[in-house]
């Protein structure tokens, strides 16, 4: 019922009705005055912003600002380009971090230099549409919006501007993800500590690029100029490209997630449209909320896990061997036809008791 309102009701009154609803029924003042006010710095994927795992104090107002960039990027190394809609110029866009009862305060600019009407809809938020219904922003826009981070999780947010326009940007790389930690950071299902050394932000992206007579992939002026192709391949269901962080490559060779032995790194894995399947080779998830919920134990020595399209999921594993691992969408096809394929290059001795070359590859013996 919901999404046949939102599908047949113009995008601005729909806005206005949110907006009336927020202030005509018993609305009451907020006093944030005595928080703590923090202005982190987010950072571009898979990198993750500075951060405390377990809070130190009490709740704080954190305030964040994005800004809207609709530019052309390399999505595969034979020069295939799409028009990414994205929030700070990145697909996906930056990992917010947050601790359980913290407001999230997002200044949101949509520049001038920008063609389309954008807004936001965090998962993680209560209300108006997870903030969709309060955030449309034309060119030339800019829009503030507070939430109260009271679910503990990893959780998708994602732009929704209404109708058609919801998919078509999503799948232009508007989407990414914020992380609410407990207060006390995260714990097994015993209730020890689970700390890592560092945090990995693997947004997966699948693309619908249109090709021409010639069967290449086409380019366009403008991500107008696109729109109707696009979505007749989008309406295929099937991506012509399936990546990690917005390219073919973004997370291999030079651009590959780096660990030590004995390091135990968190993996948090998004998918704002599709389903998906992580998988580290050569290594488990050791501790997974796969939902992404941290209120629930996480599951233990997973092999593979599945993270559902418009959500994000979180894995803990501590390395034990050296060498490269490929980080994969276990649909190999999506793996390696399509992308959907990181490293993690990991430096340490080699454990011989885990594993050893007995004898190496010869002749069969006869
Ligand atoms: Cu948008």
């Amino acid at each position: 019922m919901l999404n046949l309102i939102i599908r047949n009701t113009p995008k601005h009154i729909l806005a206005a009705s949110v907006a009336l609803l927020m202030t005509s029924s018993a609305a009451f003042a907020v006093d944030l005055s005595t928080l703590e006010v923090i202005t982190p710095t987010l950072l571009a994927p898979p990198m993750v912003m500075e951060h405390n795992q377990a809070a130190k104090g009490d709740a704080k107002l954190v305030k964040f600002e994005m800004v809207i960039e609709e530019k052309l990027i390399e999505i595969d190394e034979d020069g295939t380009k799409v028009w990414a809609m994205t929030y700070e110029g990145t697909v996906p866009g930056p990992m917010m971090v947050v601790h359980v009862g913290d407001y999230v305060e997002l200044r949101l600019i949509n520049p001038e230099s920008n063609s389309l009407e954008h807004n936001i809809d965090f998962h993680a938020a209560t209300g108006a549409l997870g903030g969709g219904g309060l955030t449309h922003v034309s060119p030339g826009e800019e829009v503030t919006l507070r939430f109260k981070a009271d679910k503990a999780g990893v959780f998708v947010y994602h732009c929704a501007p209404g109708g058609t326009m919801i998919p078509w940007h999503v799948v232009s790389g508007m989407n990414g993800a914020i992380m609410v930690l407990p207060r006390e950071g995260l714990t097994d299902k015993a209730g020890a500590a689970l700390t890592y050394d560092k945090a990995y932000y693997i947004g997966e992206q699948d693309f619908y690029i249109p090709k021409d007579e010639e069967g290449e992939y086409k380019e366009f002026e403008s991500p107008s100029e696109g729109y109707e192709e696009m979505i007749e391949v989008m309406n295929t269901l099937t991506p012509t490209h399936e990546v990690f962080n917005g390219a073919v490559g973004a997370l291999t060779g030079d651009n590959a997630m780096t660990a030590k032995v004995g390091e135990s790194v968190l993996f948090i894995h998004s998918q704002a449209n599709r389903d998906t399947r992580p998988h580290l080779i050569g290594g488990h998830g050791e501790y997974v909320w796969e939902r992404g919920s941290f209120d629930d134990d996480p599951a233990t020595n997973q092999e593979t896990w599945l993270i559902a399209g418009g959500s994000a999921g979180a894995a803990f594993y501590t390395f034990k061997q050296p060498g490269v691992y490929a980080y994969v969408n276990h649909n190999l096809i999506e793996a390696v036809l399509k992308g959907a394929t990181g490293h993690v290059v990991v430096d340490g001795d080699w454990n011989n008791d885990l594993m050893e070359q007995v004898s190496a590859p010869a002749e069969i013996k006869k």
